[in-house]
């Protein structure tokens, strides 16, 4: 199966992890080696050579060549060959989406799913292409004209992390091109061929299209090249996808070299429920929100606020569905399942621990619980735990594991306080019918999250909006809305077209 899904994307066993520009993949083999493994099984899928230091060299220095030719193609021009792309992806739609069901455990329609989300982005970074807009303004000067424009910053960097292998990288690598930019990608190392498939029909697309190299790609064997890449002062932005932890330093180092960076950290994502909650709509938003991606989206729903007056029946329900979802746990390509594996046997510990501490803060089990030891892979049981508050450590903090915290509240007022008070801010949502309610979350003294939803979950966000959180999720916008703008630099013209030179604030000057 494996096989046959790394085939159809013309990818072998044993392969290169580094694009060198130029149609050239790296020959390096002593940097290390890449074992990505199939989370459902436990196998190894294939081996990927590391990126040596004297690759990501040449690299950065191939980057910078392409940088002077790609920032005088006109953005139109750089929206064709993200159009290109866009197409290449719609053709491999297919076995790339495979391809992360396989590699990252999420289900076949996910995998999918996350292809359609790059070229959702890529036909957003065309038309972007032809609106890269500045203001004009009036100048205080008489016989003078401002304006401001956008123009590209040079070299991105991104880095991914394993549970979205290629659309993080698409969205942020789709408007850094039409914006002028060369974009080096450095993938998680647990989905290194979802990396490297992507960039081969990119680049290929590219190629045909006579398109120079806009995208490159290196694999850190360690984590000596990703440091190196952080503290790059030839890199003007970093884009970082990941946990907060590690988002924290990669911040302080890119603040340090007086870098940009754009963060997407971890989330700690709540939906609430209020007495007039459509339970229809919200049972599956909640239980897509929070059992979906096996609970490895930084916007899966991790706790729930249900009103006390209907709190029983939601518990019942939410338990019966999850019982039903426990029937369709299994092998992430096949079309019946619903839940996927874990990550990795990492990942079940962190989950098995979160559950250790739950119960210890005082929590009931109210389904699941538990790893799936009799089968290979890294499987466990959606698990919904009650009876903490939300001020528990393991409530406040992100686990990437389908494991949701549902805790009653009697005033809107109390729910979106519980809400708001976590370190995280990504995504957040409310079912209700009631008009004053949802805009009560909507307003300035309701959610603080960057993601505000009403009668829809907290996950799967279109790609239109600006994508990402306030507090430690980053602050960092990427995708839809102006989030291009972070891919440029702004420069405000003044041009005097008079036959004299005043000065501004009306300062005299006389020499
Ligand atoms: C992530 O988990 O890093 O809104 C991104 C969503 C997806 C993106 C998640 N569009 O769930």
């Amino acid at each position: 199966m494996s096989h046959e899904i790394l085939k159809a994307l013309g990818l072998s066993a044993e392969l290169s992890g580094t694009y060198l520009g130029q149609g050239e993949w790296s020959t390096t083999s002593d940097a290390g080696t890449l074992q990505p493994v199939n989370p459902a099984t436990g196998e190894v899928i294939a081996r990927v050579h590391a990126s040596s230091q004297a690759d990501y060299e040449t690299i950065v220095s191939r980057a910078q060549a392409a940088f002077k030719v790609w920032r005088t193609t006109p953005a139109p021009q750089r929206g064709e060959a993200v159009r290109l792309c866009g197409e290449a992806l719609r053709k491999h739609k297919d076995a790339l989406g495979s391809l992360v069901a396989l590699e990252m455990g999420k289900i076949k329609p996910e995998g999918d799913g996350e292809v359609q989300e790059m070229i959702d982005i890529a036909d957003f970074a065309v038309g972007q292409s032809r609106m890269l807009y500045g203001y004009t303004m009036h100048s205080e000067r008489p016989g003078h004209r401002m304006y401001e424009q956008y123009q590209p910053l040079g070299l991105v960097g991104i880095i991914s992390a394993f549970n979205f292998p290629v659309a993080v990288w698409a969205w942020n690598a789709m408007l850094a091109a039409i914006a002028g930019d060369i974009c080096i990608w450095k993938p998680s190392p647990k989905v290194p061929l979802s990396a490297i498939a992507t960039m081969k029909i990119c680049n290929e697309a590219l190629k045909d299209g006579g398109f120079p190299d806009i995208f490159f790609l290196f694999n850190d064997g360690g984590t000596e090249l990703a440091q190196t890449f952080v503290d790059d002062k030839r890199i003007p932005l970093i884009s970082f996808t990941g946990s907060t932890k590690v988002g924290r330093m990669v911040g302080e180092r890119v603040a340090h070299r007086m870098g940009r960076s754009l963060l997407e950290l971890g989330g700690n994502n709540a939906i609430i429920l209020d007495q007039s909650a459509d339970l229809k709509l919200a049972i599956p938003g909640i239980v897509f929100g929070a059992v979906g991606t096996a609970g490895q989206r930084c916007t899966t729903t991790r706790r729930l606020f249900v009103h006390t007056s209907i709190y029983d029946t939601v518990l019942e329900t939410l338990v019966k569905a999850y019982k039903q979802v426990e029937g369709k746990i299994g092998d992430p390509t096949l079309s019946t399942t619903l839940m996927g594996p874990l990550n990795s046997p990492e990942s079940v510990q962190a989950y098995l621990a979160a559950v250790e501490k739950a119960k210890a803060s005082g929590g009931t089990i109210a389904t699941g619980g538990a790893a799936l030891t009799d089968r290979k892979g890294n499987f466990v049981l959606p698990t919904i735990v009650t009876g903490l508050k939300n001020s528990d450590e393991v409530v406040q903090s992100e686990t990437f594991a389908p494991i949701l915290y549902v805790m009653p509240f009697d005033s809107i007022d109390e729910a979106i306080e519980m809400q708001n008070d976590v370190p995280q801010g990504l995504s957040s949502a409310i079912f209700t019918q009631n008009l004053k309610v949802a805009e009560q979350f909507l307003s300035a003294a309701g959610s603080d999250c960057g993601i505000a939803n009403v009668n829809i979950g907290t996950s799967g966000a279109e790609i239109g909006g600006a994508f990402g959180g306030e507090k430690e999720t980053g602050g960092g916008r990427e995708s839809g809305s102006d989030a291009w703008k972070v891919y440029m630099r702004r420069q405000t013209n003044t041009i005097n077209y008079s036959d004299a030179l005043p000065l501004a604030q009306g300062i005299k000057f006389h020499v």
